[in-house]
């Protein structure tokens, strides 16, 4: 945590930044954060949006809390299937509509695919997949506080719904581990506050937020609670086009009790104390705003993130990186 107070400084300075003399606009390319953030902005009275977004995460090779291990050298005593590469796709399905100017309506919902690649005793390797619909999350985001000075902040109260699967299962019948479920089998409860400067060419951002798990699931566990804090600066290319930087901190316990489906001595897949970490992700994105013309108020966005510093609990898949693409279009 000796981000921490990096991060805390970081956010004081946000707030005294001396921003432009007109009230903040979503009508830019960098109205909007950079595609990764989610209840990034809020829409005035009326308004309806749906978006689409592509999440691919790429993760191979092992680390032991923050060291780079061999899989081969996991395998040892009843460890017999050490994960070694891991893709999860997420295709994010959204929609938003502002009942009044101080509250916007959202709803969520994912689909995801995964993919986990283990190895066994004997360079014997198996595949095992998991896909289907994950957790539907809706939220509503609340405004705190608007200045003419091109800043505002939010407060978004999200909840999720345990719509998402904790019983996927491999081929053979043995129950998957818990990176591979589509859901955390409980109601999560995820608050935030967004906070959201302009100045003419430049905008930044910062989202403090966290994933906390309401009691526990039908197996008697519960995924760990999550914090998450994200710092963004955007310039405007062109009247259509901004280019983003992100740095985003995120930190996940271990997973609380355990699913006795699973033998945890197996595979660090199936241990509970290989579940969570803190990561810290640098990311570089575009938005793209068409202004006029037959697609006038939709955008594209783009944007890829890998890690800086990655600590796991217990020995887990490193993650390379990660592609966001996404669709928006406001009404
Ligand atoms: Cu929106």
């Amino acid at each position: 945590m000796k981000l921490f107070p990096a991060i805390a400084l970081t956010f004081t300075l946000f707030f005294s930044l001396r921003a432009h003399e007109s009230p903040w606009t979503a009508s830019r390319p960098d109205g909007h954060g950079p595609i990764s953030v989610m209840g990034d902005h809020m829409h005035a009275i009326g308004e309806w949006m749906i978006s689409y977004r592509y999440m691919t995460m790429d993760m191979e090779g092992l680390l032991k809390g923050s060291n780079s291990v061999t899989g081969s050298s996991q395998l040892t005593g009843m460890t017999t299937m050490v994960p070694t590469k891991m893709t999860m796709d997420m295709h994010m399905f959204g929609t938003m509509y502002a009942i009044s100017n101080e509250w916007t309506l959202m709803g969520m919902l994912n689909y995801l695919d995964n993919d986990m690649e283990m190895i066994m005793p004997m360079n014997m390797s198996m595949n095992m997949g998991s896909s289907g619909i994950g957790d539907f999350k809706v939220a509503g985001l609340y405004d705190l506080a608007q200045w003419d000075s091109g800043r505002r902040m939010h407060l978004n109260l999200g909840l999720s719904l345990p719509t998402g699967s904790i019983d996927e299962k491999h081929t053979n019948g043995n129950i998957l581990g818990y990176r591979m479920q589509l859901g955390s089998g409980t109601y999560d409860f995820h608050p935030a506050v967004t906070y959201l400067a302009q100045t003419d060419n430049y905008s930044y951002g910062a989202q403090l937020g966290s994933v906390l798990r309401i009691g526990e699931n039908d197996q008697d566990y519960s995924l760990g609670n999550k914090f998450c804090a994200s710092l963004w600066g955007a310039r405007i290319v062109t009247d259509s086009l901004s280019a983003s930087a992100k740095l985003n901190y995120s930190s996940r316990s271990e997973v609380d009790g355990e699913d006795t489906r699973m033998m945890k001595m197996m595979s660090p897949a199936l241990n509970p104390n290989s579940q969570g970490q803190d990561i810290t992700t640098f990311g570089l994105g575009l938005n793209y705003y068409f202004q006029n013309g037959g697609l006038k108020g939709h955008r594209l966005a783009v944007e890829w993130e890998t890690p800086i510093a990655q600590k796991v609990n217990g020995v887990q898949i490193e993650l390379d990186s990660t592609w966001t693409l996404g669709w928006q279009y406001a009404w």
